[in-house]
């Protein structure tokens, strides 16, 4: 029936459903959401958890009493509903003073001004219970490289990510750090542009243990990247440790759609991959509304986003237990188990050997690996046809 259950852990960012509908060149078309009313809302419709920036929650020039006011009230939501906070970010993009950036800002002022709110963004994640927290480093770029040394940057945003991993240490928070890519958008150019790029920044880090991804589709997908795929890259390295559901048409602006709405083949290959994967974590919809709705609208955005995962995931396992489909497969991954054993690990003989074999290069070329039928049968079987 497709119902979503908190054991799915579908989660929504308080800014995906509280989108208002503001874009570059027109004003919000909806009011905004009360957090609490959020909360309720979603655990209503069967999500697991809320994300949050801290100005999501704290307005940025709140004062301790506020604060304090505003955290009982959300926690009550919490308690009440349910709902769990697995996810904590900083807003680092909307202000002012992080218009040239925020770690990486040529400012040594607005650098440590930047560490100093994560910190405080941190401790609220930590009091709700998030156990992740997201770097998406949307200022963290430039239009022009004339002023900064893109080489000082780098070190800049490597010394506060260390600085932070050992505040979490410290406290004791516990936290597992996911950097999140995007090519641009705010900035002309986003530095650490898409998840190849985090993964060999990570490398750099001193504790780069407690570093890993939150890959989002539609950043990818803006980059004309295969998100499948990236995906594919962050597990196999063991660097999957969020990821950002939505969907997006390619070479546009940062359109953020519902899951499944525009790249619905791309979008079950990736609910496959993350099933048969065993990935844990949540499944978290970085996505809003089309400004043109209304509430209405937000709400049947919330639902069709996880309607769409989990038919999808019921189509993998229709894709998993097709006998024609599995047959294709198993014809497309020919065995060989005597070369296997020359290749799977170099030595002396198995070099030699390996050396020695004869291969019918014509013969090999000649067999068509039967894709064609596969992805025929793939595409029938999300048709609802199989
Ligand atoms: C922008 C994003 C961000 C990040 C968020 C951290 C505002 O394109 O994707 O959303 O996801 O800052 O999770
Ligand atoms: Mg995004
Ligand atoms: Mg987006
Ligand atoms: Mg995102």
């Amino acid at each position: 029936n497709y119902n979503p259950q908190p054991e799915h852990k579908f989660t929504f960012g308080l800014w995906t459903v509280g989108n208002i509908g503001r874009d570059p060149f027109g004003n919000p078309t909806r009011q905004p959401l009360s957090p609490e009313y959020i909360v309720y809302k979603l655990a209503q419709l069967g999500a697991y958890g809320v994300n949050l920036h801290d100005n999501d929650l704290i307005p940025i020039d709140a004062t301790k009493a506020e604060r304090d006011k505003i955290l009982r009230n959300f926690k009550k939501a919490l308690r009440d509903s349910g709902l769990v906070v697995p996810m904590a970010t900083t807003n680092l993009f909307a202000d002012p003073v992080f218009k040239d950036g925020a770690f990486t800002n040529a400012n040594a002022k607005i650098r440590a001004y930047a560490i100093q709110k994560t910190m405080h963004a941190m401790d609220l994640g930590a009091e709700l219970g998030a156990k992740i927290y997201v770097f998406w480093g949307g200022r963290e770029g430039a239009e022009v490289d004339a002023g900064m040394n893109t080489l000082d940057a780098l070190a800049y945003y490597r010394e506060a990510l260390n600085f932070l991993a050992e505040y979490s240490e410290a406290q004791g928070y516990g936290y597992k750090f996911a950097l999140e890519p995007k090519p641009n958008e705010p900035r002309g150019d986003i530095y650490l542009p898409v998840v190849g790029a985090a993964l060999g920044f990570i490398a750099t880090l001193d504790k780069p243990h407690l570093f890993g991804l939150n890959p989002e589709f539609a950043h990818e997908t803006m980059a004309g990247l295969n998100f499948v795929h990236a995906v594919a890259q962050a597990i196999d390295a063991g660097k999957l440790f969020h990821i950002d559901l939505n969907d997006q048409k390619m070479g546009r602006f940062d359109q953020d759609l519902r899951f499944g709405a525009e790249n619905l083949k791309a979008a079950f290959f990736l609910v496959k991959l993350l099933e048969d994967s065993g990935y844990q974590g949540p499944r978290h919809f970085d996505a809003h509304a089309l400004r043109t709705e209304d509430e209405a609208g937000v709400w049947e955005f919330a639902r069709g986003c996880m309607r769409t995962y989990l038919i999808l995931k019921e189509k993998a396992r229709q894709f998993n237990q097709d006998k024609e489909i599995q047959a294709l497969i198993k014809a497309y991954k020919v065995q060989d188990a005597e070369l296997s054993k020359l290749t799977r690990k170099f030595s002396k003989r198995n070099a030699e050997a390996l050396k020695a074999r004869k291969f019918n290069r014509g013969m090999l070329a000649e067999r068509g690996p039967g894709l064609e039928r596969l992805d025929q049968l793939t595409v029938e079987l999300l048709m609802g046809v199989r």
